[in-house]
């Protein structure tokens, strides 16, 4: 593995930040719009299937504990949403009645908070072993939010030990522009691997420290190199787990269109996201070549895959791949 890291390191610092011999996926018609299929990113439906569907919408969750393969050859003993790191996307829209059921097969009490909701904290749980719960509540506001474990005071370790994922709200009025469109949710893991590359658990005084060993885009250190055109509208939906800000910036061009509460933002080369918050980010492929998402205060991880990159090269990549 460290043979691997220090040739994804080399291949960084060249320039170039595309994982060696992925191959790009997404787009073939850059006409296209509609969320990128990858089998590193989380499922997306989009507004237009969303808005359109049913306006009362149902989530069914399941906590439960699950080992888990992060890639280079790393794997963690997480708690998770559906046995999945982040948890799946919980899409509704604007005016929605959301309906979140959560059912926990774990071993120990968890619950859910999420930041679309305004409601009674006395809501979110958590509930024990066996156990299930029901959230019920119109969401009324458009964005990107977070969601995650509640479990009172120990709540902080539960979201830390992988309970937490991204809910988006649609506004309904308003339809996005065309974009190629993806999710991703950071976060980091706080624990240190065995010999085997196993993390075998949540290491509670990194918790306390805000020191994870590792940070990551949605529960992987490797991605794939997504395909994308010169003038290809991107939106992602940004929900940073933390710890601290992310600092999202794509190198290679600026970011068009930043949506953040009522909040739309022109022309930002790198935008602060803090902890507990989301944002969407839009960005526009400016011309063939390669192009890469980063949290720019986290560069130092990109030997561990922290990057999701755009291939505008129509494979045929320059430079010294
Ligand atoms: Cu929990």
């Amino acid at each position: 593995m460290l043979i691997r890291i220090a040739r994804l390191a080399a291949v960084v610092a060249l320039g170039t930040f595309i994982s060696a011999c992925a191959t790009p996926q997404g787009a073939t018609d850059p006409t296209v719009a509609g969320p990128f299929t990858a089998p590193d990113l989380p499922v997306l439906a989009g507004q237009a299937a969303t808005c359109n569907g049913p306006k009362e919408k149902s989530f069914a969750l399941e906590a439960r504990e699950a080992t888990l393969d992060l890639g280079m050859g790393i794997r963690f003993n997480a708690w998770t949403y559906n046995g999945k790191l982040p948890g799946p996307v919980l899409e509704a829209c604007e005016g929605d009645r959301v309906k979140i059921t959560l059912t926990n097969h774990a071993g120990t009490s968890h619950g859910l908070d999420s930041h679309a909701l305004r409601t009674d904290t006395m809501h979110f749980g958590p509930v024990g072993p066996n156990g299930s719960m029901t959230i019920e509540k119109t969401v009324d506001t458009p964005g990107a939010f977070m969601y995650h474990c509640a479990s009172g005071p120990v709540t902080d370790l539960h979201i830390k030990s992988g309970l937490s994922g991204a809910m988006i709200v649609y506004p309904r009025a308003r339809p996005l522009r065309p974009a190629r469109e993806l999710v991703i949710v950071e976060s980091g893991v706080y624990g240190d691997r065995d010999a085997t590359g196993l993390i075998p658990g949540t290491d509670p005084v990194r918790v306390q420290k805000n020191d994870p060993a590792i940070m990551m885009f949605n529960g992987k250190l490797e991605h794939t190199a997504l395909a994308v055109h010169p003038g290809d509208l991107v939106r992602t939906y940004f929900v940073n787990v933390g710890p601290g800000l992310s600092a999202v910036h794509v190198m290679g061009t600026i970011l068009d269109t930043v949506y953040d509460g009522a909040s739309e933002l022109k022309n930002v080369q790198t935008y602060g996201i803090p902890p507990g918050s989301g944002a969407i980010v839009e960005f526009r492929i400016p011309e063939a070549g390669m192009y890469g998402l980063v949290d720019h205060d986290r560069l130092s991880y990109l030997p561990y895959g922290m990057v999701i990159s755009f291939d505008a090269t129509g494979g045929h990549p320059h430079g010294t791949m």
